[in-house]
């Protein structure tokens, strides 16, 4: 199934509830529903049917709650309740059928019950089960935490090739339960692969609206909606849901003008509301899903979009140059790590770089640990800093969020390695403009690797606006002739490739005196000429004041509010 050439010129329906039909249709339906799907398949059946007469294309089997952890003290296996619930849609041969994943049922990470790396185990024995009793694609829904849907994700690219829908609930501050927003959800999903974006569950599709803006004005891949029937209330001794068809079906026309093209009915609805929503939605024309060419990184909690404005990747995490830190990480502790990280966040770093290479730690466990303990304390994006791919692609797997790779260069052996890690991952890659030949002196030698890296990146399924260039900044002292190349490079880059741009502003004084002084002049020529993302200590007050000072001169600070300040 090519789920993006089917959208292209048809909208698709998937069907409403199954649990919440379960309940009002049976006296008991049990703590594990999908055991019907072996004990009582006729009852089950009998819904899907009645989905699939009412117009829906796409029927899910009923496995939203089968998974190795969910099933771990009872008689079934995984294998056993996906296959029987693939089967039973199967049968009765729906346009495509659906696997539902849905959520563990537990915490997953460093304070949950399940590791990371478990969860991607559990999510992986479902969808292997689901594939080969014939599902067409998964669907990953009601999900709360994005931990846990990156891992059903990565389980999914990782075992099978059916197209994947990857949806999230949100709670009534538009985020979700761990405090992600639909641009962060966009970001991150979208990233690693996800073929169309969804919300369901949540508030009802009133509390939906905004979200599902934001969703549809930030993602490029398809959106779909699955709202319930409004907020669950207990009357009589059973469950309510007091949107009712006509109303639903209001919502859908204006989720469908606004561009989802994938809808469905969550918890409440019924066959009924599945076929009044077809009936009034079917004949609106469909939105073209366009590429936004956003560059965007994220933490769990936090999206930045890079390129129109100054951000700061602060540099302070990183032993070269700093022998407390040297020590203390030597001593496998990371208070310092922590330190520095809150430090930059309260001085005005955007995004944090994470460098951690030192001789003889254990840098896989060390940056893995670190990662995980400041995306705890600050909500900036990360920048994982190291020359060992093995530290990268461990860190990138179960970080919560879209982090920049720091770095690749021009040389073939460096693209061939990095660029998958980071298209698997979804990460943005910073790229240096130098090869096998070293750094070019002249700009025009490295606006050809930067080039190169673009083109490296494409063949491995990176588009462009995941990568960053960084036209490296060589030493006054040693090279003073190359200052001006630099800030020449930097100028085509931005003009020409209309990419983000990265230098390590203060390399330019080494060697010198006054190194402050010549900081900020190059820092005021840098950001003239296009640099956007300035690698830089953030607690140095007068190079904060020139980018300041830049962006109330530049218009980017309206009405000069930063700089006033
Ligand atoms: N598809 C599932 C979603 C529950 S939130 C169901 O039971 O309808």
């Amino acid at each position: 199934m090519n789920i993006k050439e089917i959208l292209r010129n048809k909208r698709l329906y998937l069907d409403g509830a199954m649990g919440s039909l379960l309940q009002s249709k049976l006296d008991r339906v049990g703590p594990i529903p999908e055991v019907l799907n072996v004990t009582h398949p006729e009852v089950i059946r009998e819904i899907h049917q009645l989905y699939i007469d009412a117009g829906a294309d796409i029927i899910l089997a009923n496995t939203f709650g089968v998974n190795g952890y969910k099933l771990k003290d009872t008689d079934y296996t995984v294998n056993q309740l996906v296959t029987a619930g693939v089967k039973n849609v199967k049968a009765l041969q729906p346009d495509f059928v659906g696997l539902d994943i849905g959520p563990l049922g537990t915490l997953i990470g460093t304070f949950g019950d399940v590791s990371f790396d478990e969860a991607v185990d559990y999510f992986k024995e479902i969808i292997v089960a689901g594939d080969k009793a014939g599902a067409d694609l998964i669907v990953i829904e009601t999900m709360t935490d994005i931990c846990e849907v990156r891992a059903a994700l990565i389980a999914a690219k990782e075992v099978s090739n059916l197209p994947v829908i990857a949806s999230m609930t949100y709670e009534e501050n538009r985020r979700t339960l761990t405090g992600s927003d639909a641009l962060t959800v966009v970001s991150i999903l979208e990233g690693l692969g996800a073929d169309v974006i969804g919300i369901n569950c949540s508030t009802g599709p009133d509390g939906m609206l905004p979200i599902i803006e934001d969703l549809i004005h930030y993602a490029s891949v398809p959106i779909m909606v699955e709202p319930n029937a409004g907020l669950p209330q207990m009357v009589d001794g059973k469950t309510h849901y007091d949107i009712d068809i006509d109303e639903f079906t209001r919502y859908m026309v204006e989720i469908a003008r606004m561009g989802a093209v994938v809808l469905g009915g969550c918890c409440g609805t019924t066959p009924d509301y599945i076929r009044k929503m077809i009936q009034a939605t079917c004949d609106l024309p469909i939105a073209t899903i366009e590429d936004k060419g956003y560059t965007t990184v994220s933490s769990s909690t936090k999206t930045l979009i890079l390129g129109n404005d100054v951000q700061i990747i602060g540099e302070s995490i990183n032993p070269t140059t700093n022998q407390l830190l040297k020590d203390s990480l030597s001593r496998g502790e990371l208070a310092m790590v922590s330190q520095l990280a809150v430090d930059q966040k309260k001085e005005g770093a955007h995004i944090l770089d994470i460098n951690l290479g030192l001789p003889g730690i254990d840098e896989v466990g060390m940056m893995k640990d670190a990662v995980d303990t400041v995306s705890r304390l600050v909500d900036s994006p990360l920048q994982i800093d190291s020359s060992n791919p093995e530290v990268i692609e461990a860190v990138l797997r179960s970080y919560p969020g879209k982090a920049i790779i720091n770095s690749v260069n021009g040389k073939k052996s460096s693209m061939e390695t990095l660029f998958p890690i980071a298209q698997k991952y979804g990460a943005v890659v910073l790229g240096l403009t130098m090869d096998e030949n070293g750094i070019p002196g002249k700009a025009e030698e490295r606006v050809a690797i930067a080039e190169k890296i673009i083109e490296g990146g494409a063949a491995f399924g990176i588009a462009k606006k995941n990568i960053m260039l960084d036209c490296l900044v060589l030493t006054a002292s040693a090279q003073q002739a190359e200052v001006k190349e630099t800030i020449k490079a930097l100028r085509i880059i931005r003009e020409k490739l209309d990419v983000p741009t990265v230098l390590g502003v203060s390399n330019i004084s080494f060697g010198l005196p006054n190194r402050e002084l010549l900081n900020r002049t190059f820092l005021g020529l840098a950001l003239e000429a296009g640099l956007t993302n300035p690698i830089m200590n953030p607690n140095d007050r007068e190079m904060m004041d020139t980018i300041n000072a830049f962006r109330a001169l530049w218009g980017l600070d309206r009405q000069c509010i930063a700089y006033a300040k």
